[in-house]
């Protein structure tokens, strides 16, 4: 029998009310149930808020050093279970060992570096333009956070919004992606083991249509971090803008590397292959485009197609594999849609463009590592977002043009750039639309006490990663003392005429 998980609302194990549940499937063996979840609704999450809201009357009050000392321990618990938990996290998203065990590490990161921010969280002292007079600014908590989160990163990305809004002293209501529940739950099981109170850290098991849009439409949720995909993040955008609720958005991306003739090429592919292939093209940061210079396209792309061509598809749990499945069905029909589309429109297919059989790959949602050469601007593989282990090459004349057709899209996440150049590379740094460059590594890497997000449509503006974190699950407070025991008037006691 496989394991009936439930929610966790005010430190209780509950049901959903309406007894409803689902069930989490592997996605390299789709006959083997990873658990079974709640299916939740309005009404669960109605009472997840207000265990939230009663939980932060005292959470708000417990000194951020020391919210920040559970969310250590936290940090402890996953070092402990590190491998166990990629095992899981494999089990239930596909992703291989390799990049589940860096998944986890980077929840440990997260975690680690969130709670040194617990003794900072610095505001400013300025001196007052009027005597006998103190100013400064401070952080303080904001409310109920609630957070929804994708399947892609399933301990990375709860991690990089549950950690910081703990030691900023907001209580919880969480949403996992239905695809990878399993994590999430035990992401909850190490924060209550680490001493997060009941009611600090609700979560609440079901689709993004129910649950999702409860969260976004409860009016005592103040704060929404949501990672997703851009269509939701507009929907979320419009509800919330009701009540002007504060909404972190991390959408989508069509990143692209740039590949120039100076470039290290063996590096260069090394970069794209792990970019593009790695996590089965399923990151927001994935490497979907590929712009290479003319004059070493036709080289650069035998090269690819025949590294490419050797990549070992397979169930991640096996250490040799380098390429896992797709996470569901539903996706694997989406990527191949993409297939069939570029080819229509007259972009070359060099490699892949089928779902991989065979052997162990028959009970899995596998795709082969698909390679389009000679793709236009205006063609949709150049500009949707795929999610899945397609890749899109291009020809530029020269840096300028490399960069043009790399800010040719709606989005704005990560973006790299080969070369050897150090006038084409700062150019790159200037004139590149995104919220993050590489100089001669792939659009994956992203580090947790560094800022992570992007511009255009892939969000709007807020960061997660490091202290701009902080800036979203705070509130700055301005506070003026003023000790002269008299009426003092900013402005205009200080100038008179
Ligand atoms: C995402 O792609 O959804 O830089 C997050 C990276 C990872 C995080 C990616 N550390 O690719």
């Amino acid at each position: 029998m496989p394991k009936a998980f439930r929610n966790l609302i005010g430190g209780q194990e509950k049901d959903a009310v309406s007894g409803r549940t689902f069930e989490n499937r592997n996605p390299a063996d789709w006959n083997e149930i990873v658990g079974i979840f709640p299916k939740s609704e309005k009404r669960d999450v109605d009472a997840a808020v207000d265990a939230a809201k009663q939980a932060y009357k005292e959470w708000h009050l417990f000194p951020a050093p020391k919210r920040g000392d559970i969310v250590k321990k936290a940090g402890d618990i996953l070092v402990a279970r590190k491998g166990e938990l990629a095992k899981q996290m494999t089990r239930e998203m596909g992703k291989v060992l390799l990049e589940t065990r860096g998944d986890v590490q980077e929840g440990i990161d997260t975690a680690y570096y969130s709670a040194s921010e617990g003794r900072r969280m610095f505001g400013v002292t300025a001196p007052s333009e009027l005597p006998d007079k103190f100013t400064m600014s401070m952080r303080v908590p904001v409310g109920v956070a609630g957070v929804i989160s994708p399947w892609n990163f399933p301990m990375a990305i709860p991690t990089w919004k549950i950690f910081p809004a703990l030691v900023s002293g907001d209580t919880i209501v969480f949403k996992p992606a239905s695809d990878t529940p399993a994590t999430a739950a035990t992401l909850v099981e190490i924060l209550v083991e680490a001493g997060v109170p009941a009611g600090v850290v609700n979560i609440v098991h079901g689709t993004g249509s129910e649950v999702g849009m409860a969260i976004v439409q409860n009016d005592d949720i103040e704060l929404v971090s949501f990672t997703g995909s851009t269509a939701v993040g507009k929907k979320i955008s419009e509800i919330a803008a009701g009540t002007l609720k504060r909404v972190s958005l991390e959408l989508g991306g069509k990143n692209a590397e740039i590949v120039m003739d100076d470039a290290n090429l063996e590096l260069a592919l090394d970069g794209v292959l792990w970019g593009a292939f790695g996590t089965t093209g399923q990151r927001c940061t994935a490497t979907s485009r590929l712009i290479v210079h003319e004059k070493v396209y036709d080289k650069f792309l035998d090269m690819l197609a025949e590294r490419t061509s050797r990549l070992k598809l397979g169930n991640g749990l096996d250490e040799s594999i380098e390429v896992g499945p797709l996470v569901n069905e539903a996706q694997r029909e989406k990527v191949h849609s993409y297939t069939e589309i570029g080819k229509r429109e007259g972009a070359r297919l060099v490699l892949g463009g089928e779902s991989a059989r065979g052997g162990n790959l028959d009970g899995g949602w596998f795709y082969k590592p698909t390679i389009f050469a000679d793709v236009a601007p205006e063609m949709t593989i150049a500009r949707e977002e795929i999610f899945g282990p397609v890749l899109s090459v291009m020809k530029a004349k020269s840096i300028d043009h490399a960069i043009e057709l790399l800010n040719g899209t709606i989005y704005g996440l990560s973006s790299a750039v080969y070369t050897k150049n150090l006038n084409h590379a700062f150019k790159a740094m200037r004139d590149i639309k995104a919220g993050i460059t590489y100089i001669n590594a792939p659009t994956i890497g992203a580090e947790t006490h560094m800022p992570f997000g992007g511009v255009k449509q892939t969000g709007n503006g807020h960061r997660e990663g490091g202290a701009s974190a902080f800036e979203f699950f705070t509130e700055i407070k301005t506070v003026y003392v003023d000790y002269s025991d008299r009426l003092q008037r900013a402005q205009i006691d200080t100038y008179k005429n």
